[in-house]
């Protein structure tokens, strides 16, 4: 079985299936079908499989022209209809795996995902997960139920994790020049997989086993929460002895050795950094070991949402304003600079407590002229001199690259700079203040 599964990969007669057609599926199914691959993407949703056959892509980091060009050259199906999966010798599934309220793991998109394959899989079969989940879930998760219909893994089936690295709005870093770690519950496993990731990603990286490979990307979004934890804290650190954070760390960063910069902010959002470590703190809290190092960057990270309404509610107190009845403009309310997502944003929760202090709370962010939260739609308004000028405060939450900062704090009275964005403008009407412009309390 494997040696004609590789030979099918390596003629590219197999036919690829891909599971979840979001940020990360998408711009995999391209990739698989511009290696020369039949891919038969599969979602849920019926809207964006009509969009998709009908050429049009709904992910910021894929061109509509490219799903276009492969549906027209008949190298990519998008399809609702999962007994499809029948005819795929090989699966990715990259679906959603969001924690619950209680920050436990919500493994519900993985175990349809599994069900629907496990219902069409066949000997000759391999099924990659992608989706960021604890370590043991390929062999805990997904053995069971396909081995369920009396295949063999490593024999007749194949199961390996393969962790997703799309790093949204990365102008330099795509899915075919970032290196995709694989790991197999069987070194035959292994090799398929990397077989066929090695067809359409530039470099493969195998390792000895799936909970390996589901740990390297836990270890690559914890590495990141604790860090940003560690500058968040550093902010806090600079406000009490009243010194720049950003110029702490940009002199730190000149070190050529030995250190890494990251920025300080409003909080951490997105799908991944916030919860990912969540994922491997779960796993180990059922083998009684509290995973300190997650549990303390989770704790400070969620505390600037707070820390930066404490700076606004301050900045207005020098003016002899109150927070209640004050307007304030939130300037960016994506989760990150550039991009349109607006998931776990630090912006909903900076939102919310100045709303909760009494404030008239509006938004502006060129990427989301409006959102919907709790049912409730949210539309933003124009960045336009009288808004500006009508603002008690200018919270810069997310700083979008194409926003003009210096229009900004030229109109605006005051500005709450959260991201280090109004370093070089010419003086301005506005009052600068950043995260560690006051002693703190
Ligand atoms: N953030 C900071 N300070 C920093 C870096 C980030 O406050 O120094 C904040 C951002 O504003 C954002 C959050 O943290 O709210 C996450 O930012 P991120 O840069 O980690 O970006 P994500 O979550 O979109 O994507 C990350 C990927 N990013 C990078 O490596 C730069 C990568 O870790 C993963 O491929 C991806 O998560 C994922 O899907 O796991």
């Amino acid at each position: 079985m494997k040696d004609q599964l590789l030979k099918r990969i390596q003629d590219r007669t197999a036919v690829v299936g891909v599971v979840g057609l979001g940020y990360v599926g998408l711009p995999l199914a391209i990739e698989f079908a511009r290696a020369g691959f039949t891919v038969i993407g599969y979602d849920v949703s019926e809207p964006i499989v009509a969009a998709l056959m009908a050429g049009h892509s709904h992910i910021q980091d894929v061109p509509s022209g490219a799903v276009a060009a492969e549906v027209a050259a008949g190298r990519f199906v998008a399809t609702t209809n999962e007994s499809e999966l029948r005819n795929c010798d090989t699966v990715s599934i990259a679906v959603p795996t969001p924690l619950s309220k209680t920050r436990d793991p919500d493994m519900s998109f993985v175990q349809s995902a599994t069900e629907a394959i496990a219902r069409n899989c066949h000997p000759g079969m391999l099924v990659v997960l992608e989706s960021t989940t604890y370590p043991g879930t390929t062999r805990e998760v997904m053995q069971p139920r396909i081995v369920e219909k009396g295949l063999t893994v490593g024999k007749d089936v194949f199961l390996a994790f393969s962790p997703e690295r799309v790093d949204p709005g990365n102008p330099t870093w795509h899915t075919k020049n970032t290196p995709k770690v694989v790991g197999g519950l069987t070194p035959e496993c292994t090799e398929v997989a990397t077989a066929l990731y090695s067809a359409c990603i530039d470099v493969v990286v195998p390792v000895a086993s799936a909970e390996a490979a589901e740990l390297v990307k836990l270890l690559e979004n914890t590495f990141r929460a604790v860090n940003i934890g560690l500058v968040n804290e550093m902010a806090i650190v600079c406000d009490k002895l009243g010194v720049n954070v950003w110029e702490v760390i940009d002199a730190a960063a000149t070190k050529p050795f030995g250190f890494m910069k990251f920025t300080p902010g409003p909080g951490i959002g997105g799908h991944c950094i916030p919860l990912d470590p969540h994922y491997l703190a779960w796993k180990m809290r059922t083998l009684n070991y509290k995973t300190r190092f997650i549990d303390l960057a989770s704790e400070i990270n969620s505390e600037m949402p707070e820390f930066v309404v404490r700076k606004v509610a301050r900045a207005l107190n020098d003016e002899r304003k109150a927070t209640n009845g004050s307007r304030i403009l939130v300037l960016g309310v994506a989760y990150k600079k550039d991009i349109d997502d607006m998931r776990e944003s630090p912006a909903l929760d900076v939102m919310r407590l100045l709303e909760q202090r009494g404030a008239i709370v509006s938004f502006h962010d060129p990427y989301i002229p409006s959102f919907r939260e709790d049912g409730v739609i949210h539309t933003g308004v124009a960045l336009t001199r009288e808004q500006l000028e009508s603002s008690d405060a200018v919270v810069i939450v997310t700083d979008h690259s194409g926003v003009d900062y210096q229009f900004v704090v030229d109109h605006a009275t005051l500005v709450v700079d959260t991201r280090n964005s109004t370093l070089r403008l010419h003086p301005s009407r506005a009052r600068l203040v950043t995260l560690t412009s006051h002693h703190g309390e």
